[in-house]
């Protein structure tokens, strides 16, 4: 009865994980929490159950206390607990996994995602001309719009490569010869680092990125400015090479 009235105005604490900044994110945020918790409840029990046999049954006499062998009702409840608590976890798991890795019908933005040694490309196929590349030197800003379904599709050029971004609680496999597909919801605007998370050759520690959420209004004027300037920086090519030939 107290524990609830006393904890009342509390909030779960985060056990040192992101809070999630996609919906994806925030359902591996409950169930890392829902694991802590059962972690904390069972291995409360367990330390309690420790203690109280080892203060209880401390050695009082050198006579031997009554042996017990093939208790059936004891040998049942430790199979079957275990079995319980394991199959209660795993049923959590599976929803959350369904749910984070779920392509939802109507995404709202598509970004091809490109890894290689050692940088990342972000092509954006409802724009044409809008494309960013980035290498070790220099790391690449994909720009989203914040509170839209944002569909990824990842490759790689290469060798393996991981789209990771701590604070989305998220990591995808960018495998040579397959496409990997997830949505993202980005909840806020804001910054979010990611990085390589698979060793990836001699600049795998270089191989970083962000991710910028904006409003939906600046990412069109992102998005317009972007294909204007890559046009422009086109047709100044074309100028050159034309120049070259005659
Ligand atoms: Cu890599």
């Amino acid at each position: 009865m107290l524990v609830p009235v006393v904890l009342g105005g509390c909030q779960i604490p985060s056990f040192g994980a992101y809070r999630g900044s996609t919906t994806q994110g925030q359902t591996a945020f409950k169930l890392w929490q829902g694991f802590f918790i059962a972690g904390l409840v069972i291995g409360g029990i367990v330390g309690l159950l420790i203690l109280w046999a080892v203060l209880r049954y401390r050695k009082k006499s050198d006579t031997i206390p009554p042996q017990t062998q093939y208790h059936r009702v004891i040998e049942i409840a430790y199979t079957v607990i275990p079995i319980l608590i394991v199959a209660v976890l795993f049923a959590f798991t599976f929803v959350a996994e369904n749910k984070v890795t779920a392509i939802s019908e109507g995404e709202q933005v598509t970004v091809n995602v490109t890894a290689f040694q050692w940088g990342w490309e972000f092509q954006y196929p409802q724009y044409s001309g809008v494309k960013v590349i980035g290498i070790e030197t220099q790391a690449p800003q994909m720009v989203v719009p914040a509170g839209e379904t944002i569909r990824i599709f990842l490759r790689s050029n290469d060798v393996i490569h991981g789209f990771y971004v701590p604070q989305f609680n998220y990591s995808e496999y960018a495998q040579p010869g397959r496409t990997n597909q997830f949505d993202l919801n980005i909840v806020h605007t804001g910054v979010y680092r990611g990085q390589c998370t698979q060793f990836c050759g001699l600049y795998h520690s270089l191989m970083l990125f962000s991710v910028r959420a904006v409003t939906p209004s600046q990412f069109q004027s992102w998005t317009q400015q972007q294909s204007a300037s890559n046009s422009a920086s086109i047709s100044a090519l074309k100028k050159q090479a034309a120049k070259g030939d005659s």
